[in-house]
């Protein structure tokens, strides 16, 4: 009982993160170091407020979605024009005006994250106090989301393989991830021809060695002036970025958000065939395509040097969410989940899961995406698990989520053998998805 209490009040400490951190229409994801809006951010932002406010849930993604661009594309960041100067890079840099697509009156970055959107509106839906207020607002989402997804098919797909690239390590939202560090080696960037930039996440508080090199933000900076040159024209970015791969965990969150936009479609009496197709198609292609037996897990497939990326990390296990997964292909997860690599269950000495192989050789305890225990990819996996019926394991991820914001705060990331919160605190989404963990714990006693 007093667990109980315990949680209800970290409850409301959660949503006072995510008062704090309103911006007037939208929630940034932290005070300081991320002053603006951001994509994937919100979605799992809603999530949370689907718990207590619909109608901030809801505009939420409105919000996100007036930044949709003419061709579907859903941009990374919407900048809050009252908070600029504080972020790198911003619209000067990006100059998305380039683009004929870009909106106006709106200010974007030029590249897009993982579609989460389908996924939260629905479970927005699920959650709703006031269900025919969800339906009117889903009747108005109902073809940007389409739009988004037809993007992805249209534009990152144009071989149809039912797998979407990106074209940036921060459209797949885990910036350094060691997965992007081949494709990044595979070029070089002349620092004298790069535009002129400077870093401002090294001024926020959070130690340097917890955030991406200088050496990555070149190859980031180098990825944005292209863009920028080709007026973010997809079709020439195609020809000449060095860096395209097709990511597991994007992919994964594509096909749950086709799952749940047909789940949606039937609830408005949309024709939903079109996204069942793709549904199938992008589950049998992870299977299929990214599968990699010896590693018990999905790999990145890097494009331009046509193979696997042959590094581990959390990404690997993520197409359990979409049930992409075969039953052999969901037991040797769960087998590489309950290894030392990844914190098996009733291990006292650590948190799961590290985001990459705690034996891998870059792993690095409390750098980014380099180690740390995140929450939204706990809280991914979690309900991937849940869906395969590894219903003990998922309650261990549960209680880890839970774990780490009792011991050490709302904050981005954590230590996966101590728990230390590191990265900015007061973080958003882990504040959204902590309320929706909770919630499923205080509902079931
Ligand atoms: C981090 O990425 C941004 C660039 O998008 C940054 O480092 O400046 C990532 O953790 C990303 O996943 C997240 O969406 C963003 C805002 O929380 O921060």
């Amino acid at each position: 009982m007093d667990k109980n209490k315990d949680l209800l009040t970290l409850v409301e400490a959660a949503k006072g993160v995510l008062d704090g951190n309103w911006i007037g229409a939208s929630t940034k994801p932290a005070p300081a170091l991320y002053p603006h809006q951001w994509n994937w951010d919100s979605g799992f932002i809603a999530v949370g407020y689907a718990n207590y406010n619909q109608p901030r849930a809801q505009q939420e993604l409105s919000t996100l979605f007036k930044a949709q661009w003419a061709n579907g594309m859903l941009p990374q960041i919407v900048f809050n024009p009252d908070a600029l100067g504080g972020y790198f890079p911003e619209p000067d840099f990006w100059q998305s005006e380039r683009s004929p697509n870009a909106p106006s009156g709106v200010l974007t970055s030029g590249i897009t994250m993982p579609p989460v959107h389908g996924m939260a509106a629905r479970r927005i839906l699920e959650k709703a106090s006031d269900r025919k207020a969800a339906i009117d607002w889903l009747h108005g989402m109902w073809p940007k989301l389409l739009a988004l997804h037809r993007y992805f098919y249209r534009e990152r797909d144009p071989n149809n393989e039912g797998l979407v690239w990106i074209r940036h390590p921060w459209e797949t939202g885990l910036d350094n991830s060691p997965t992007w560090d081949t494709p990044l080696q595979s070029f070089q960037v002349d620092k004298a021809a790069l535009p002129p930039y400077q870093r401002k996440d090294l001024k926020k508080g959070v130690p340097p060695e917890q955030r991406p090199s200088d050496d990555e933000y070149d190859k980031y900076v180098f990825l944005v002036d292209l863009f920028r040159r080709h007026a973010y024209d997809e079709q020439a970015i195609f020809e000449e970025c060095p860096f395209l791969v097709q990511d597991p965990l994007f992919n994964a969150i594509l096909g749950k958000s086709n799952e749940d936009l047909v789940e949606i479609g039937r609830a408005l009496g949309q024709d939903t065939r079109e996204v069942e197709e793709r549904t199938s198609q992008t589950r049998q292609a992870l299977s299929g395509k990214l599968w990699h037996a010896e590693h018990s897990a999905f790999d990145a497939f890097d494009l331009r040097a046509g193979r696997k990326i042959d590094v581990q990390t959390s990404s690997g296990f993520m197409p359990l969410l979409c049930k992409a997964a075969d039953d052999d292909q969901a037991r040797a997860i769960y087998e590489q989940l309950e290894s030392a690599s990844f914190c098996k269950m009733h291990d006292k000495s650590c948190f799961s899961i590290p985001n990459y192989d705690f034996y891998g050789a870059d792993f690095d305890a409390d750098n980014y995406w380099r180690g740390p225990v995140w929450i939204n990819t706990n809280w991914l996996l979690m309900n991937g698990l849940q869906r395969y019926g590894f219903h003990e394991k998922a309650a261990s991820v549960r209680k880890d989520i839970i774990e780490l914001v009792r011991q050490w705060g709302f904050h981005e990331y954590f230590d996966p053998y101590q728990g230390t919160g590191y990265g900015t605190d007061n973080f958003s989404w882990t504040a959204a998805l902590f309320i929706d963990t909770a919630m499923e714990v205080l509902l079931k006693k």
